[in-house]
């Protein structure tokens, strides 16, 4: 190859890249790793939570990458379009089904097609959910809660479950309790709740108790306290 040749292949490639939109340019869909997992105890209930973890504001084609699950065997391709831009640090809401509509439920970015459902374990066994090829995250067996309030997260804590979809709705699902505040399950709020929620409060439950009705997710105890006592009284 000439020399002259070689430079007026150079210039064109630069040409070329100088060319690109940046838009386009730094476009990309790596950085989302899964965040958030929950499941209730039938498994009908579920959602996976991803976010972007580096920051980067065009993360947007997520399209084309599958949601996978190992245990059961599940993967969901993520449809067109992309994302519109900044994607930095948002969360993108993948959910059954049963899921849509409940109360506290944010509008899913993607339902699982029911022929999915379970997409992810209910309890017991360890999993793998991946955002492929880009992120694999494994749980170990029993991490995962199946009580209808508490979800498993990326760093292995169990709050309550958070699901946050791309528009930054966010809420809480409760679907482990019939009647929230009715701590010792008797169908009634009443006295007996008082002790059974204190129970539930020191992590010693008796039986007959159902401690998911004594969590009311207000981010603290003393939170939790007030509304329990105001659904007691009112
Ligand atoms: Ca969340
Ligand atoms: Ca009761």
């Amino acid at each position: 190859m000439s020399r002259n040749l070689r430079k007026t292949q150079i210039c064109v490639i630069a040409i070329g890249l100088i060319s690109i939109p940046v838009g386009l340019a730094w476009a990309g869909g790596h950085t989302w790793d899964i965040n958030e997992v929950f499941t209730d105890s039938t498994g009908t209930i579920q959602f996976v939570e991803i976010r972007e973890t580096g920051g980067g504001a065009n993360e947007t084609a997520v399209n084309g990458h599958n949601i996978t699950s190992t245990n059961p065997a599940r993967s969901f391709l993520i449809p067109p379009p992309g994302r519109t831009p900044p994607t930095s640090f948002k969360t993108l809401l993948f959910a059954t089904p049963a899921f849509v509509g409940l109360p506290g439920a944010p509008t899913p970015d993607y339902v699982f097609p029911a022929g999915s459902v379970p997409f992810i374990n209910t309890a017991g066994a360890a999993n793998t959910v991946s955002y492929t090829p880009f992120d694999a995250w494994t749980y170990a067996a029993g991490l995962l809660p199946s009580d209808g309030v508490h979800s498993l997260t990326r760093s292995l804590t169990t709050p309550c479950n958070s699901p946050t979809n791309y528009a930054g709705q966010t809420g809480t699902i409760n679907v482990g309790c019939a009647l929230l505040g009715d701590c010792d399950d008797n169908g009634v709020l009443d006295g007996g709740d008082v002790a059974a929620f204190v129970r539930a409060q020191l992590g010693a439950p008796i039986g007959g108790d159902k401690p998911v009705c004594s969590e009311y997710c207000q981010g603290s105890l003393a939170a939790n306290t007030v509304a329990f006592v105001d659904d007691l009284l009112n």
